[in-house]
């Protein structure tokens, strides 16, 4: 799997440059991941994020831990790096005089947590404290991307995938996560140090299957449909407002030689 994508040929096809890796909190190396299916620890509940909770790993990719939460359902799993602040062994919360809680949509009766609570954890293999990182990358001192930078980013509607994307805007500490060869539905803001936003090569260091971008041109704005890169003045015979766009550009797809397969294009 991972289709025949290249960063190096899509770089030099772009004309974009990869982010330094300065510009995120990831490590120098992704993190080694040595959790293994079945594993249960503690973790926040993404929907309800003040309550620590009990999940079981129930797949691994690269760097990320598939989670499940106990006594949830299996429409809710969410993926974290295993250096995350947010999962611990089993037993840290209890130590810091916090309470397990049962996950947001418990599926039995709230009176019933303490006994499921004791069930779930009898015999169960808990990921034990020396495969959990000791903290996060450092947060770096500022946000220093810049528009058009191109990274590898979690796509948030679709978790799973880690997919080619470009920076298309900066609002202070945040970037407009934009992915490439898709029209706008997938794009996000987030903080520059989010944890779902990684470096061009990560996936291929970790072994994630990066997705290959999508087939839906958008081209940029700078450039608008033209290929010699002005802006586009009137042409003879043409109506203000119809300024140099080629006769159906925008529906131009893009055939690279990266490939296609992964994703869908559903
Ligand atoms: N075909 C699915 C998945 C899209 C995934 C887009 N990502 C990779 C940016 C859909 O359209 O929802």
């Amino acid at each position: 799997q991972g289709g025949h994508f290249s960063w190096d040929k899509y770089l030099k096809e772009t004309g974009a440059s990869a982010a330094p890796a300065h510009c995120f909190r990831q490590g120098a190396t992704p993190p080694v991941n040595e959790f293994k299916a079945g594993m249960k620890l503690e973790a926040q509940d993404p929907r309800n994020t003040t309550s620590t909770c009990i999940a079981t790993v129930v797949g691994l990719t690269g760097s990320r831990l598939r989670l499940r939460l106990d006594g949830s359902d299996n429409k809710n799993d969410f993926w974290r790096l295993v250096d995350s602040s947010e999962i611990q062994p089993i037993g840290n919360c209890e130590k810091n005089t916090g309470m397990l809680q049962p996950p947001l949509g418990f599926r039995l009766n709230a009176s019933s947590w303490p006994m499921f609570l004791l069930k779930t954890l009898n015999g169960a293999e808990m990921a034990p404290a020396r495969i959990f990182h000791k903290q996060e990358p450092p947060v770096p001192e500022q946000n220093s991307f810049q528009v058009g930078m191109k990274l590898e980013a979690v796509d948030r509607k679709n978790p799973h995938f880690i997919c080619p994307a470009t920076v298309g805007a900066l609002r202070g500490v945040e970037v407009l996560v934009t992915f490439d060869g898709w029209r706008g539905a997938f794009d996000y803001y987030c903080r520059y140090d989010s944890r779902d936003i990684f470096p061009v090569g990560w996936c291929s260091l970790t072994g994630d299957n990066l997705q290959p971008p999508g087939t839906k041109a958008v081209l940029p704005k700078t450039l608008g449909c033209l290929s010699d890169g002005s802006e586009g003045t009137a042409m003879p015979g043409q109506l203000p407002g119809q300024r140099g766009r080629k006769p159906g550009c925008r529906k131009a797809k893009l055939t690279g030689p990266w490939g296609q397969k992964g994703a869908g294009v559903g």
